[in-house]
């Protein structure tokens, strides 16, 4: 619809209708996940506050993840303006936005999800320098936020870096997700999440990286014997809209975009706290599908973290178009906060 809109001469603001009260918005948001999840739910309240806020003139419609195909096929949707906007996780845009990896890099950000949030609000590195990067693309992430501290599933108990030894383990896309994992001499295979339950069922991947409140809601823990807390990355996504159209709105609608996106960020923090918190106690109660929780020492934590280390001189090297510039800005911003 907004192609047509587009193509007939209107304002790009989605469907733009004028009716005896004025212009009204209608807008699609898309998420990688399903109702009573965080992304979604995180959607669904963003669209009350935008309606609220307008009174009634613009209309969010929320998506679940799997109506409109892949994570990657999301992607390619928000940046051709097939919908507005989009919940969407670097971890699915590293084949185009290279700097992007930056959050596949394990041990970079603080075990404090509560201060990696406070980083992910406040960097010049990732507001700035990153988003100008996803702009190159037509994306342009108006936020970052954490899901929570990501965690370690699978049917072989896992607690040194020799555990991974040729493990079958599940990631997304991004290709500096799966050298992180090789880097523990595991083999990793990019796949969606809608496919990974019957994945981990079978055998085809013996493992995978999730926040806790994921694990629990899209039951891996019922076909998984193990779950390590190894803190290892923090699951981060961004609050994207397309570039043009974003730039397209008027003052008055583009502020309650902006303010509306501050605002769900306490909100969504909260969210995803209550939810891995209610999750972990779930998983540990659950005498049906019986998980054993794997507490890493410190000394096993640093044993993962050696092998993690030489990714970022990969990221630096290798990966960044900008001579490792943005991750070394990130890394002053989360000494400086720490
Ligand atoms: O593992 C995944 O791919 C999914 N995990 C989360 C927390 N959200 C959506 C994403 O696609």
């Amino acid at each position: 619809m907004s192609l047509v809109l587009s193509a007939c001469g209107q304002k790009d603001e989605g469907s733009t209708d004028t009716g005896s009260n004025g212009e009204t918005y209608n807008w699609k948001f898309v998420t990688e996940e399903v109702k009573g999840q965080v992304q979604y739910e995180y959607a669904e309240e963003f669209a009350k506050r935008m309606k609220e806020k307008s009174d009634g003139k613009v209309n969010i419609t929320v998506y679940e993840f799997g109506g409109l195909g892949s994570e990657v096929d999301q992607v390619e949707q928000l940046q051709n303006g097939a919908v507005e906007m989009a919940v969407m996780s670097p971890g699915f845009t590293g084949n185009m936005v290279k700097e992007g990896q930056i959050f596949a890099l394990h041990f970079l950000f603080p075990e404090s999800v509560e201060k990696t949030q406070q980083i992910l609000n406040e960097s010049e590195a990732l507001n700035t320098d990153l988003r100008n990067k996803y702009e190159e693309h037509s994306i342009t992430p108006l936020s970052f936020w954490t899901e929570g501290a990501m965690e370690w599933t699978s049917s072989k108990k896992i607690s040194k870096p020799s555990d991974f030894n040729n493990f079958k383990m599940r990631t997304q896309t991004s290709p500096l997700i799966l050298k992180s994992y090789k880097a523990y001499g595991a083999d990793p295979t990019p796949m969606s999440w809608s496919e990974l339950y019957t994945a981990l069922d079978r055998g085809t991947v013996e493992g995978q990286e999730n926040p806790i409140f994921f694990i629990g809601d899209a039951s891996f823990n019922e076909v998984q014997d193990y779950m390590t807390l190894s803190n290892h990355n923090n699951y981060v996504a961004m609050t994207t809209v397309n570039k043009d159209w974003y730039e397209g709105l008027s003052g008055d609608i583009k502020s309650m975009v902006d303010e509306t996106t501050k605002e769900m960020q306490d909100w969504v923090f909260k969210e995803q706290k209550k939810q891995n918190e209610e999750w972990l106690e779930k998983i540990k109660n659950d005498k049906e599908n019986p998980t054993e929780i794997v507490e890493l020492t410190d000394e096993q934590r640093e044993a993962f973290k050696e092998k993690a280390m030489p990714v970022r001189d990969f990221y630096r090297n290798e990966v960044s178009t900008v001579d490792g510039k943005i991750l070394d800005k990130l890394q002053k911003e989360i000494k400086d906060a720490q």
